[in-house]
């Protein structure tokens, strides 16, 4: 699916702004038909953002079930003759949407775009009433899953992931216009011989019209071209895109009637780049890569996840400031900004979908009556569709960003029992058939270690969560400095597969201080991640560092949560924390 653009034959309007907002714990919308007339009892809502921390009330910040949002917007009267296209860059986690009185799109999943072609439904130079009821149930059939459950005060959420399950309009919702013969997807490989580029593409259209294809480089200089629906342009002397050298060059799709008149233009940003996996190395260009960085979420005071480029411009400052390469977007797809950013600017991105906390093992642990990861009461054939849906929307979506170098289809499923095969083995052809250019892995948990893990065997990378000295030899990283490297070199020895330790780190709350190793302070985050610092430099297999976390995020409440997941190696409002400064001289230093 094409993100929105503004082209010469494409035009775009933002519905950003105040919508109308009703939360419907009962479910009575549905059934009395809100989106037929203007929402009654509505208050103003903010999109993009997360609902839940705009009210000062924790009816708001708990609720569980649909909630309601309304705007209208006027149909540019000039678009009479075009295709009109409502698109939501997401809803969480779940959605139907109506124009006026009819139903127009439905979507699972919170957190990739949707849309409705609503030609038929709307009348340029009129208003059109646009109702969409968003839903935050998650259940083991949704992606990510969790458990509804009965208390004194209604219905409650519980969820096996450790952020806040944030939900509402999180990303930028559009009404746009393409010609009625348009250009319905556009898809790039890119390879390098040398000096020489290749740039393989596919055009799709939804008519028949002639198509040509140029591709300029940051200049603007025509550098290649060619006709037909699919090809391979050639690029002498390419400037490859690398990491920390976000080149893009420019490829423009045109479509073209009989007569030569332009029927649809789309312009795509292509990075000329390499990702190949050999031996325990991870090759971008055919360099090895080490990846720098961290686990990050969307996540701020106040808006929640809502996309806002502020934040995301400070945090891209904040990772070049601190030496960072790259990053990981558990637990979800981010906003599509921010992958176009990461293109522009050369840092490497690993794609992660939903699915977290697939793991009875982990989530129900120690309680009697723990039931199977995998099973039909459990991450069943409704999960596994979900969850396969949830793989395609990702690849798809992000395949032509050069700065997406790895796919991860998971955070920390249950890997310990055989069935956990027969569930993923399906995932990982789907993400290889939709992409046979990029590695494929999942985030595997500390419980399955190198013996006892059974889907390693499918990931072309090893991507490790481990915590020695925090939830394991919790305080004694003189203990857990052993530890972890017995760990990661039975990996190595056992695997010949590069590992990436995709989480390690300790909560820290910023402004505790004390001269011995104690937990919760900021030396021992400093001296906990130094210590993991020393054990990768001695495993040659270790290609990357990714700290768990970026910056301190929210949670439900837990005992084992202050505010919050404080992991942060910044504040939540992205103060440094003392690690901040010493991660930042080991990043630094390599470059
Ligand atoms: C890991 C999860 C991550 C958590 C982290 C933690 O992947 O989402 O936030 O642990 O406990 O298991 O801080």
């Amino acid at each position: 699916m094409l993100r929105p653009q503004d082209s010469a034959t494409r035009e775009r309007k933002s519905l950003n702004g105040l919508w109308a907002f009703r939360l419907d714990s009962a479910g009575a919308g549905r059934t009395e038909g809100w989106w037929r007339s203007r929402l009654g009892e509505a208050r103003e809502m903010p999109v993009p953002a997360s609902y839940n921390d705009i009210v000062p009330d924790l009816a708001v910040r708990d609720h569980v079930g649909d909630a309601w949002y309304q705007t209208s917007v006027r149909v540019p009267r000039h678009w009479a003759d075009e295709r009109i296209v409502l698109r939501f860059d997401a809803a969480t986690h779940r959605a139907v949407v109506w124009a006026d009185d009819v139903r127009v799109a439905e979507h699972e999943g919170g957190y990739t775009p949707f849309e409705a072609d609503i030609t038929d439904h709307v009348e340029p130079g009129r208003e059109a009433r646009v109702t969409v009821v968003v839903n935050n149930e998650l259940t083991w059939g949704s992606i990510p899953p969790g458990q509804l459950g009965e208390g004194p005060g209604g219905r409650t959420q519980n969820y096996f992931h450790d952020f806040f399950n944030y939900a509402g309009l999180h990303r930028s919702v559009w009404l746009y216009a393409t010609p009625k013969t348009h250009i319905t997807g556009i898809g790039v490989e890119t390879g390098l011989d040398g000096g020489t580029g290749t740039v393989r593409y596919t055009v799709d259209q939804s008519g028949a019209s002639a198509v040509a294809v140029t591709l300029r480089d940051a200049a603007g200089t025509e550098v290649a071209a060619a006709r037909g629906g699919s090809g391979v342009l050639t690029v002498p002397d390419v400037h490859p895109w690398a990491p920390g050298d976000g080149y893009l060059y420019a490829l423009e799709a045109t479509l073209r009637d009989a007569d030569g008149g332009l029927v649809d233009s789309y312009e795509l940003a292509v990075g000329v780049r390499t990702v190949e996996v050999r031996g325990t190395e991870f090759l971008i260009n055919g360099e090895p890569f080490y990846f720098r960085g961290f686990g990050k979420h969307e996540d701020a005071p106040i808006r929640g996840k809502g996309h806002d480029d502020a934040l995301m411009v400070h945090d891209f400052e904040l990772l070049e400031w601190i030496g960072a390469n790259s990053f990981r977007t558990s637990h979800y797809p981010y906003a599509e900004e921010v992958l176009d950013y990461a293109d522009r600017h050369g840092i490497v991105v690993v794609g992660e979908t939903a699915a977290v906390g697939i793991n009875a093992r982990m989530t129900m642990f120690g309680r009697g009556d723990a039931p199977s990861t995998y099973s039909e009461r459990t991450a069943g054939t409704e999960t596994r569709n979900n969850h396969l849906q949830a793989v395609r929307e990702l690849v798809v979506r992000d395949r032509n960003h050069p700065s997406v170098v790895l796919w991860c289809i998971a955070n920390e499923p249950d890997g310990g029992v055989p069935e956990a095969r027969d569930y993923f083995a399906p995932l990982f052809a789907e993400a290889r058939r939709l992409d046979p250019t990029r590695p494929v892995g999942f985030v595997n948990i500390m419980m399955d270690g190198p013996d006892t893990c059974v889907l390693s065997e499918l990931a072309d990378v090893l991507m490790l969560n481990r915590y020695y000295g925090w939830y394991a030899q919790t305080g004694d990283l003189a203990a857990a400095e052993p530890a972890l490297e017995a760990e990661l070199r039975a990996w190595a020895d056992g695997h010949g597969k590069p590992i990436i330790v995709t989480e390690y780190g300790a909560d820290t709350l910023a402004g505790l201080h004390a001269v011995v190793d104690t937990p919760w302070s900021e030396e021992y985050q400093v001296d906990l991640l130094d210590m993991y610092h020393r054990v990768f430099d001695r495993i040659d297999a270790v290609v990357g560092e990714h700290i768990w976390n970026f910056a301190d995020f929210a949670t439900r409440p837990a005992i084992i949560r202050v505010d919050g997941n404080k992991k942060g190696v910044f504040t939540r409002d992205r103060r440094p924390k003392s690690a901040a400064f010493s991660v930042r001289r080991r990043w630094r230093q390599e470059r």
